[in-house]
């Protein structure tokens, strides 16, 4: 069988374990293309997630993959496939289930997992044999064997978080198409001591940090054999130690890296940075979220961010620039304390600050986060069409503005701070990397352009209004859909204690 472990079974006793499984089980593992985008965001990145499952999956079974997004397609007709597993964030739940639907009609066996199953596991129970709730590592083994003797159990959740002291590397082998931006992803930890309101990832990876060990995350790097690494971490700033570790390693390889990060604790550390820099950090993506304070508190964002007026985060993102580091800065609008002024403000605070790139999203209550509990039981959310959950449709009603300005003005932020001109005039600033620079922004402007249907030869910075696009409304079938599951153990590690002083993206 074509493995490709090289030797990662002595460090990565899941894969050793596995090994052990019964029953050979031909699986297909699918990567949903949610669809309604179709620029950069989402389109090109290989799955991280299936290129894990495949590597904890025994060699005794079978394992091929169709990535939508990348241009692959779904044959529910094939009589190669005995199993099923699908992943979803809830922009792809749609997509997911029909796929789902379409392979249990030819009588395959379908396992959903992944981020959307996993907060709304009752829902994809009415399409699956069985729905993995949570991390993979710990009950992946059991699904296989239970349906290699045709027992599967319906709901399977891992007592524990998993230990990525056993990680075994992602199975590249089995994923060809490299991605457009040629960029490799790797994972160094798991977990977020902040609990944002609108954010997911506590609640699915823990309040702790995990680590996996430096010599594994560097040897994987060595064999990837790649330049560009895209760290999948929540925040690539967690310990003081960790990143020492890792950054002195990191330093000793020809590879330039891009990964999420706290303004406040990269700024707040300027050594840390410069080791950051030095070891090929050439951008990072940093969760402003709002200019408000106001805004800040209110989601629990001030608790990471720490500093909430323009000047104190101009002042941090001058920081990074002092050591050359690209700033991709990650907003939101619509939060309570935002007005239809937010998008001028907010657009005048990026272009003063001469800040690189930009992600704006319009506030979206993702099932199983507090936000989406508060937002329900204000009878405020507009829709349980999960496709419309796509950080561009407005899904629900703001206090300040309408949905149609929330919608309007995050569509058009996009393609504004895109234009040719901006893009050049922040240049200067951003010299250091000018070819990746560049050529990320010219990236991003053609995605947010051909996102927002913006005519070839228009000017960004005049475009107003895009035309006739509504706020999502509350369709037939996308009934309320009930408590998250995840929460509860969210709610157990409340108290957790976090292993450093951070915070995160
Ligand atoms: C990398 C990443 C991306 C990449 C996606 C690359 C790709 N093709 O996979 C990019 C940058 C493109 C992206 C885009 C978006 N993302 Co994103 N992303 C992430 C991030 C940082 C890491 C995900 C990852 O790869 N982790 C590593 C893998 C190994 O872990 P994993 O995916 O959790 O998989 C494990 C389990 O979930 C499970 N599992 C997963 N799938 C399956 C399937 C089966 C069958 C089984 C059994 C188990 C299983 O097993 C795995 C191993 O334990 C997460 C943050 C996070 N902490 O998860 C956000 C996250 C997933 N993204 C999120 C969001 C909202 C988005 C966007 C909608 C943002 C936006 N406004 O545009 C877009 C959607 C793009 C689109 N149109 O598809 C949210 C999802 C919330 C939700 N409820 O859906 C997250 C959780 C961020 C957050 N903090 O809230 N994202
Ligand atoms: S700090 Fe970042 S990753 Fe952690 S909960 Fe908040 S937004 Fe999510």
């Amino acid at each position: 069988m074509d493995r490709a472990h090289g030797g990662w079974e002595d460090v990565c006793p899941i894969v050793a374990a596995t090994d052990d499984a019964e029953g050979n089980v031909r699986i297909r593992l699918i990567y949903p293309d949610p669809n309604p985008r179709v620029g950069l965001s989402g389109r090109k990145v290989e799955s991280a997630a299936l290129q894990l499952l495949a590597a904890i999956t025994s060699p005794a079974h079978e394992v091929s993959v169709v990535q939508e997004h990348l241009g692959d397609t779904v044959r529910f007709d094939d009589a190669q496939v005995d199993l099923v597993g699908i992943t979803a964030m809830t922009i792809q739940a749609r997509r997911a289930y029909e796929i789902a639907d379409g392979y249990r009609k030819a009588g395959k066996t379908v396992v959903l997992g992944g981020i959307h199953p996993s907060v709304r596991p009752d829902e994809a129970l009415q399409h699956a044999d069985a729905v993995v709730v949570g991390e993979a590592e710990p009950v992946w083994s059991q699904v296989l064997a239970d349906a290699a003797t045709g027992h599967l159990r319906g709901l399977y959740r891992g007592q524990e978080y998993a230990d990525l002291r056993q990680l075994p590397p992602y199975r590249r082998d089995l994923f060809p198409k490299r991605s457009s931006f040629s960029l490799a992803s790797v994972q160094a930890a798991r977990g977020c001591p902040y609990d944002c309101s609108f954010c997911s990832a506590t609640l699915f990876s823990g309040r702790k940090y995990r680590f996996r060990p430096v010599e594994n995350v560097i040897a994987e790097i060595k064999a990837l054999g790649r330049r560009f690494i895209f760290f999948l971490d929540d925040n690539i700033f967690s310990s003081e130690a960790y990143c020492r570790a890792l950054f002195s390693e990191l330093k000793k390889l020809d590879v330039i890296w891009v990964g999420q990060a706290s303004l406040h604790l990269t700024a707040s550390n300027p050594n840390l940075l410069k080791l950051a820099a030095e070891s090929g950090c050439f951008s990072l993506f940093v969760g402003i979220e709002s200019l408000t304070a106001s805004n800040l508190r209110a989601t629990g964002s001030l608790a990471k961010n720490r500093v909430g007026t323009p000047a104190e985060i101009g002042k941090s993102i001058r920081v990074l620039h002092d050591h050359d580091i690209i700033v991709m800065a990650g907003v939101i609008f619509g939060f309570d304390d935002d007005d239809p002024e937010v998008f001028d403000r907010t657009r005048e605070f990026l272009f003063d600050n001469r800040v690189g790139h930009g992600s704006f999203s319009a506030l979206t209550p993702f099932p199983g986060t507090k936000l989406f509990e508060t937002l329900r039981a204000q009878s405020r959310i507009t829709t349980y069409d999960w496709s419309k959950y796509d950080g561009a449709t407005a899904v629900f009603l703001p206090k300040l503005m309408t949905a149609e300005q929330l919608q309007e003005g995050t569509r058009r932020m996009g393609v504004n701070f895109y234009s040719t001109p901006k893009i050049l005039r922040r240049f200067w600033t951003n010299r250091h990397h000018p070819f990746i620079y560049l050529a990320t922004s010219l990236a991003w402007r053609h995605s947010c352009r051909v996102e927002n249907r913006v005519p070839f030869f228009r000017p960004s910075g005049s475009w107003k209004e895009r035309g006739k696009q509504s706020p999502a409304r509350e369709i037939e079938g996308s009934a309320d859909p009930g408590q998250p599951v995840l929460a509860e153990r969210g709610a157990e590690e409340s108290s957790a204690v976090c292993d450093s002083a951070s915070g995160v993206a």
